[in-house]
C-alpha cells in the first residue's frame, strides 16, 4: 500500500442520526495505520460555554443557521487534518451537512431563503476551492423507526424533542442523497451496510466493510 503523508484513503462514515456511525468508528480502533475522526459534537455542546446543539433543537428559526454554520467550519477542519496513515475515516462530512440537515432546513423553513443562501454560498465555494479528499462513502443504511427506538434509549438530552417525521425526512435526504443520486455531487463510490442489526449482531455486517476500507486482505 503507497502511504503519502498528504493523501490518506478517505472515508466517510454517514447515516442517519443514531445509525452507528460512532460505533462504526470504534471497530477500526483494533486496527493500525488508521486515523480516526468522530464528529466533533461535543464542541457543538460547548462553544466557549454555549451548547449550540441544544440552542439549535430549542429555537431552531433563531439558531439553525449559527449552527449549521459552525458544524461546517469544524467538518472543514477535520477535511483539512493531515494524517501520517494511510487510511483516514471520519464521521460525517460537509456533504451530509448541506444535502441531509440544511436541506432538509431550507425545505422546512427553518432557515430563512436569505440564510439558506449563504449557507450554500459557503458550501459552493469550499466544494470548488478547497481540495477534500473523499475516496470512499459507508452508508449505514437504516429504517428510520429503528432509529427513533435507538435515540430515545441513548437520551442525549438535546436531542428529546425529535420526533420520528424528522428522522424519516433525513433517512429520504440520504437515500437521495447517496442511492438517488439527485445531487451532482455524490464525492465517491458508496458502500451501504444494513445497520438496523443490534450491538450483538452488526460486528459481523461492520466486518464486510474492512477488506474495502483497509485495502488488503484482514
Ligand atoms: N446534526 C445536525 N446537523 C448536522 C449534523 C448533525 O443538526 N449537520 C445533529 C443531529 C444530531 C446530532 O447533531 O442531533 C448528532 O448527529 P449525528 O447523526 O451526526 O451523530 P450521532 O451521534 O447521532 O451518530 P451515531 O449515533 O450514528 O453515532
Amino acid at each position: 500500500m503507497s502511504v503519502s503523508k498528504s493523501k490518506p484513503f478517505t472515508v466517510f462514515v454517514e447515516g442517519n442520526i443514531g445509525s452507528g456511525k460512532t460505533t462504526f468508528l470504534e471497530h477500526f480502533r483494533q486496527f493500525e495505520d488508521i486515523t480516526l475522526l468522530t464528529e466533533p459534537v461535543e464542541e457543538w455542546r460547548n462553544l466557549r460555554g454555549w451548547n449550540l446543539l441544544d440552542l439549535m433543537y430549542k429555537d431552531p428559526a433563531k439558531w439553525a443557521m449559527t449552527f449549521q454554520a459552525y458544524v461546517s467550519l469544524t467538518m472543514l477542519e477535520m477535511h483539512r487534518r493531515s494524517t501520517s496513515t494511510p487510511v483516514k475515516l471520519m464521521e460525517r462530512s460537509i456533504y451530509s451537512a448541506r444535502y441531509c440537515f440544511v436541506e432538509h432546513m431550507m425545505k422546512a423553513g427553518t432557515l430563512h431563503p436569505a440564510q439558506f443562501a449563504v449557507l450554500d454560498e459557503w458550501f459552493r465555494f469550499i466544494h470548488q476551492q478547497i481540495p477534500i479528499e473523499a475516496d470512499l462513502i459507508v452508508y449505514l443504511k437504516t429504517t428510520p423507526s429503528v432509529v427513533y427506538e435507538r435515540i430515545k434509549k441513548r437520551a442525549r438530552s438535546e436531542e428529546q424533542c425529535v420526533p420520528l417525521t424528522y428522522i424519516e425526512e433525513l433517512h429520504k435526504l440520504h437515500e437521495d442523497w447517496l442511492i438517488n443520486r439527485t445531487h451532482a455531487e455524490c464525492p465517491a463510490p458508496v458502500l451501504v451496510i444494513d445497520a438496523d442489526l443490534d450491538l450483538s449482531q452488526i460486528t459481523e455486517e461492520y466486518r464486510k466493510s474492512e477488506h474495502q476500507i483497509l485495502r488488503k486482505a484482514v
